[in-house]
């Protein structure tokens, strides 16, 4: 039998991974290595590399407890060639193995560099999620437009979860009206659960912190877990502790409280520490046994087996000139402030300074806010894209660039949406308490002090006229800007200019 490498990647941290389960434990060599392609290819949060580098590391001694034989190149090894193609190489040169097989890497950078490299590479699907390649396409053949909602139930019927033989459980596919609402004052859930370094996780602190540690965001209080046990944990603390309130308060911004209650299992799951399905079997069951309410089950499935499978078709069926796209034709350079959290908007200070203290922002956050306001702001949606690809600890380019170039720019021209996710500070005062505490005003439209998203929202509008007045999903929004006083129209035009040319003085 000839020798083979297998390559694991840093995301594919998964027993019955497609390539480990085609491989033979006899006579092929498990590749794995920390390189500086991959922590560069975009200026990662030092806290993202250490919570790969510690999960590869635990992952490699778990897979030589399973009989694997692994070759594992740590970044410090003074003959790592710091690219995953030249590691195989010099694997190949050790071993002898004259072929490599893997599991299809989660981007297609790094898909073209294996099959562009010096050794002859076959790779599997990865079977770790619900729908492959093929299930979408014939999901989306011949649509005219990609809803994920009809996407969705597709996933229930052919998971069966939360189905009552072929009707959805409860009568309805969809609570979301049960779900988002306001956060009330003193609302205190006690967070995700946090796990203490180990030896292993120390090492890759130390290493992490001389090596990357003058980056964007914070390595101190390191708390994510970093092997299958500590992320099964975090799993049943989710379930037990923050699922019941998980729908009601899903859209809820409060200052001070990142993650409210949020799963924080992205990280986990998209590492490959966790699947699809052990998840939404664990919310479920929480359902099933009276634990929680069929509202924050159903949302909380719907994220996983709905958007996250749909939001990764996307990405695959779009192809590679995906992050390029600039539908609105949006310039401007992304603010130094994205890079600092340093912004009087209290609402961006907060989202951007959670960020850089957890690689970790809510979806809210992302959307409504960091999102929005690159939107309003015309900022260029690759350089939007480049900055959540590096700060986000859960961030890869399948997931990361449908929900940035798609839904959260409209970059793509509505391929992820129908329309612009764009809002003024009236909704971000319903869903936070940040307002509140700002230095501007979200009651005031224009003059000293008025919120810049209520300029931003008008002038967006206005510049994008042609694109979305025809939309009957805008057309009120329009009808609302058109009703107003001509003069007020020309002074928020104007303000919003005056913002954004101070905006351009604070450019990265
Ligand atoms: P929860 O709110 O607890 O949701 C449960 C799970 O559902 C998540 O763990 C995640 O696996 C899945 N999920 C929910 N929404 C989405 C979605 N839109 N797309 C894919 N999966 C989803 N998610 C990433 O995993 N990586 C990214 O790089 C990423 N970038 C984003 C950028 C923008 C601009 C936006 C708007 C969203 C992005 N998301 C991304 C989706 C979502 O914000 C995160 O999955 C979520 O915030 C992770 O936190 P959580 O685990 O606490 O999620
Ligand atoms: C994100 C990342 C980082 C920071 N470092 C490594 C690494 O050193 N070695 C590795 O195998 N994987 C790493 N990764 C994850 C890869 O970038 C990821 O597998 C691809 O982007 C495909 O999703
Ligand atoms: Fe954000 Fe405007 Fe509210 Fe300030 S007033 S927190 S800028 S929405």
């Amino acid at each position: 039998m000839v020798a083979r490498l297998i390559l694991v990647l840093g995301d594919q941290l998964s027993d019955g991974l497609s390539a480990l389960r085609e491989g033979d434990r006899a006579t092929d060599t498990v590749v794995m290595a920390e390189v500086l392609a991959e922590t560069d290819y975009a200026p990662h949060h030092p806290k993202k590399i250490a919570f790969l580098f510690a999960a590869m590391r635990k992952h490699a001694a778990h897979l030589r407890d399973d009989g694997w034989q692994v070759r594992y190149t740590p970044l410090d090894d003074a003959e790592n060639t710091h690219s995953i193609p030249g590691e195989l190489l010099r694997a190949a040169q050790a071993t002898g193995a004259t072929e490599v097989i893997g599991t299809e890497p989660g981007e297609f950078r790094l898909i073209s560099a294996l099959e562009d490299g010096p050794l002859p590479v076959h790779l599997f699907p990865d079977d770790r999620f619900l729908a492959s390649h093929a299930d979408f396409e014939a999901w989306a053949e011949g649509r005219k437009e990609l809803r994920m909602e009809w996407f969705y139930r597709e996933m229930r019927r052919k998971t069966g979860l939360l189905m009552d033989g072929s009707d959805p459980a409860g009568g309805k596919w969809n609570f979301d009206h049960d779900n988002r609402k306001r956060p009330p004052k003193g609302l205190a859930p006690i967070g995700p659960l946090r796990h203490t370094p180990d030896a292993v996780t120390q090492d890759v602190l130390e290493l992490v912190r001389t090596r990357f540690g003058n980056r964007y965001g914070t390595l101190d209080d390191f708390w994510f877990a970093s092997d299958r046990a500590g992320a099964l944990a975090a799993l049943d603390h989710f379930t037990a502790h923050h699922l019941p309130c998980f729908g009601d308060y899903q859209d809820a911004m409060v200052t001070g409280q990142p993650f409210l209650y949020h799963s924080v299992l992205s990280i986990y799951l998209n590492a490959g520490l966790l699947g699809w399905r052990e998840v939404c079997d664990a919310a479920e069951t929480a359902w099933r046994a009276g634990d929680a309410p069929l509202n924050a089950v159903e949302g909380f499935i719907r994220q996983i087996i709905g958007w996250r499978e749909y939001i990764r078709g996307i990405y695959f069926r779009e192809g590679p000139d995906y992050t390029t796209r600039n539908a609105l034709n949006h310039d401007r350079a992304l603010p130094e402030f994205y890079w600092t959290g340093q912004t009087d908007m209290r609402c961006l200070s907060e989202a951007i300074g959670a960020t850089m203290d957890h690689a970790y922002a809510h979806h809210i956050q992302r959307l409504m806010v960091t999102g929005n306001f690159a939107l309003l702001a015309g900022i260029d949606p690759h350089q939007v894209h480049q900055w959540y690809l590096s700060v986000y600890a859960d961030a890869y380019e399948w997931v990361e660039a449908p929900n940035v170039i798609g839904m959260s720019q409209w970059a793509d021209g509505g391929v992820v949406g129908s329309k612009p996710y764009v809002s003024g500070g009236n909704y971000i005062n319903r869903m936070s308490d940040h307002c509140k505490t700002c230095v501007y005003s979200v009651s005031k439209k224009t003059g000293d002090g008025a919120c810049p998203f209520n300029l931003l929202y008008w002038h967006f509008l206005d510049r994008h006229r042609d694109r979305f007045a025809g939309n009957p999903r805008m057309a009120q929004m329009y009808r609302t800007w058109d009703r107003m006083d001509a003069d007020h129209r020309a002074t928020v035009l104007t303000e919003a200019r005056e913002f954004l040319a101070h905006l351009d003085m604070t450019k990265t």
